[in-house]
């Protein structure tokens, strides 16, 4: 690995091309996972390398859906498990009742084994994999990405899908799902069929979503209720393609 120092303007950056790499190396992420990133740095370039209002806006409404779901569960692929599995263990062990399901585009069912064990080694022990076990398909959607495990995300009601394809989550949103997606590209098939598109980069936006967790725990259902009826997802996304387009 390359040592990156801390006087570097865009440490965190780099950083986290290191991480994928290395998790390329060790299976976890797929090659195309390295491409999928320079996508999102673009935009994260452009959006300045930080959390904006928007985004802080979505992530207190996903919250407050999370907080009161029925059966929340989030979906993990490749670059996910390479980026952010501290974040990941983190919300983990601070929400007992959220699940884990590692869901891949590129699948095999190797390298679904090796992320829920990877998972699992780092502390998120409700981890379930698609496909390795009793599952179902999701209707509507042709990849190996419809798999649901029969007591994981075929039983959610919300599904946060950091680094979605556009597919899936159309398909999930057509089944009746709550879906919560981080997206760093707002005019994405995803960000744009999500029911709520937290237009940030994944490793910022995970501990601010544990925060606003935290400080909704002693929240009313009312008030929860009343924050997510007054979010509007087209116009968050408008005023984040507003800020890639100005910069400002
Ligand atoms: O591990 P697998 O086989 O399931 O494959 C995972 C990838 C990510 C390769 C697969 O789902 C894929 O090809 O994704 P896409 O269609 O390239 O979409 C990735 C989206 O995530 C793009 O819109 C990027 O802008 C965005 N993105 C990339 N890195 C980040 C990001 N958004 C937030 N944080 C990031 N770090």
């Amino acid at each position: 690995m390359t040592e990156i120092p801390d006087s570097h303007p865009r440490a965190h950056s780099l950083r986290l091309r290191e991480r994928l790499v290395a998790g390329v190396h060790t299976g976890l992420t797929s090659e195309a996972g390295l491409i999928a990133h320079g996508r999102g740095e673009v935009f994260d370039y452009l959006l300045g390398e930080r959390t904006r209002a928007f985004a802080q806006n979505a992530l207190s409404v996903a919250s407050a859906i999370l907080r009161t779901a029925r059966h929340p569960m989030i979906s993990v692929n490749g670059n996910v498990a390479a980026l952010a599995t501290d974040e990941l263990a983190q919300i983990a062990a601070e929400n007992p009742e959220i699940g884990f399901e590692v869901n891949l585009f590129h699948f095999s069912q190797e390298r679904v084994h090796r992320i829920v064990e990877h998972l699992r080694g780092a502390g998120i022990h409700r981890t379930l994999g698609s496909g390795l076990s009793d599952h179902e398909r999701l209707p509507g959607l042709e990849s190996d990405r419809a798999m649901m495990d029969l007591s994981g995300i075929a039983q959610a009601d919300v599904v946060l899908v950091p680094l979605e394809d556009g597919d899936r989550a159309e398909a999930l949103v057509a089944s009746n799902r709550q879906v919560l997606a981080i997206d760093l590209n707002p005019l994405s098939r995803t960000a744009r069929t999500a029911t709520v598109t937290i237009v940030d980069e994944l490793t910022r936006a995970l501990p601010r979503l544990c925060e606003f967790m935290r400080e909704d725990r002693g929240v009313s259902v009312d008030v929860l209720q009343t924050r997510i009826k007054a979010y509007d997802n087209p116009r968050m996304l408008a005023e984040a393609v507003e800020a890639v387009r100005t910069g400002t």
